[in-house]
């Protein structure tokens, strides 16, 4: 039998992060699957392009107060919600992120009168931090035990959210998925970008992107490239923006291999351009799944990476890269020495890398969502 059209609100971040990345592409996926879409953030996320005439953006507007000491988001987005919500009859509201907004979904839930399934999606910081803080976890719990489902994006999260919520809950895990898998990096296409680097032929490339978070430890990073580029002609290539950038930024300059660090900035198809490196750096205090390391694998880029929350998941220690101690730069900058002094280890491994793209493919991924709303329909 044909599978029913469902109406399906989606609740997201806006601004760079996995979280968004996710939700955005699930919601691309499940319009050109059929489904009537309405997807709601604060702001147009970056990556929602092309979308058809199924899927709806819909803007949170955040009012203006000068008594708060910030916009009332979580109200916003639930009355939007509801609002919507009375004309749309959504089967499933499913939140990304829980703080704020798996209260914004039931608060809509309540207020309207809902008959809307609560699907939530947890990320990471919304457990291991904000979810976590005395004054966030009991409403946060609240709303996830009036869920209809909750699901985690790695095991690793899902156990650490029934530690931190109780685990009386029923937690899935449906892991993320790589987005579209880019084309590969042409060999032109490699050297024009060493080139405009300043990157010799016979050079290591060290690559790293994220929002520079603390919790991304961009410090250990340059701390970790300036153990290794003592030893090795090398160069560290960081991709993105955010708060840490210009710490790091004063720590190269300071440790003097300022020329060896190359800022890029936020590029388009930045998961491509990791493709110009040897090897992939995530060094996380915490990380619950770490996308780009998916990103970094397509590109055939084997990762260091910290022994931390879901990572391990991800990358498999001694066959798509290293893992290392978090917060030790000195561990991460010995696993990098490993693998450039052994070229045909770094080879084979990079051979190897797309190998585990095979568990997290987005038809799959896409799949396991949608059983799930169509299961919560027929109960
Ligand atoms: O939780 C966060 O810090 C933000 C969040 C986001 O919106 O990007 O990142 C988390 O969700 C991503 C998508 O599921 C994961 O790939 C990231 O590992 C995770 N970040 C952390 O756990 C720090």
């Amino acid at each position: 039998a044909e599978k029913p059209s469902l109406k399906i609100a989606i609740i997201c971040r806006a601004g760079m992060g996995g979280s968004s990345i996710m939700a955005t592409t699930l919601a691309l996926r499940l319009a050109e699957r059929g489904h009537q879409i309405y997807l709601f953030a604060t702001d147009r996320p970056f990556n929602l392009k092309n979308a058809p005439d199924n899927l709806r953006f819909v803007s949170v507007n955040l009012p203006k107060t000068e008594l708060l000491s910030g916009p009332p988001e979580t109200l916003a987005t639930s009355g939007t919600i509801e609002r919507y919500a009375r004309k749309i009859k959504f089967d499933i509201i499913h939140s990304h992120y829980a703080v704020p907004y798996a209260l914004s979904a039931e608060m809509a839930r309540q207020v309207g009168g809902l008959e809307s399934k609560l699907v939530i999606t947890l990320h990471g910081t919304d457990v291991s931090q904000l979810g976590n803080t005395p004054s966030m976890r009991p409403p946060i719990k609240w709303a996830l035990q009036k869920a209809d489902a909750i699901t985690a994006v790695s095991k690793n999260l899902q156990q650490l959210a029934l530690k931190t919520y109780g685990s009386d809950l029923n937690i899935d895990t449906i892991y993320n998925f790589l987005v579209e898998k880019l084309p590969l990096l042409t060999a032109a296409e490699r050297k024009a970008m060493r080139a405009k680097f300043d990157i010799d032929e016979d050079e290591n490339v060290l690559v790293h992107a994220s929002n520079f978070r603390t919790v991304k430890r961009t410090d250990d990073i340059i701390d970790a490239f300036y153990r290794v580029c003592r030893t090795h002609h090398a160069k560290l290539v960081l991709f993105g923006d955010g708060p840490q950038r210009p710490h790091c930024e004063h720590l190269a300059h300071y440790l003097g291999i300022a020329d060896k660090v190359i800022f890029a900035g936020k590029v388009k198809e930045c998961g491509r351009w990791l493709g110009i490196g040897d090897i992939n750096l995530l060094l996380s205090a915490e990380e619950s799944f770490g996308l780009v390391l998916l990103e970094g694998f397509s590109q055939h880029v084997p990762a260091v990476a910290t022994n931390v929350g879901g990572i391990p998941e991800v990358l498999i220690d001694g066959e798509n890269g290293f893992l290392c101690e978090a917060t030790n730069p000195i561990d991460a900058g010995r696993k990098i020495r490993v693998l450039l002094n052994d070229r045909e280890l770094l080879q084979t491994m990079a051979e190897k890398a797309p190998d585990i793209l095979e568990d997290f493919s987005e038809e799959a991924i896409l799949n396991q969502y949608e059983a799930l709303y169509m299961r919560l329909l027929e109960q």
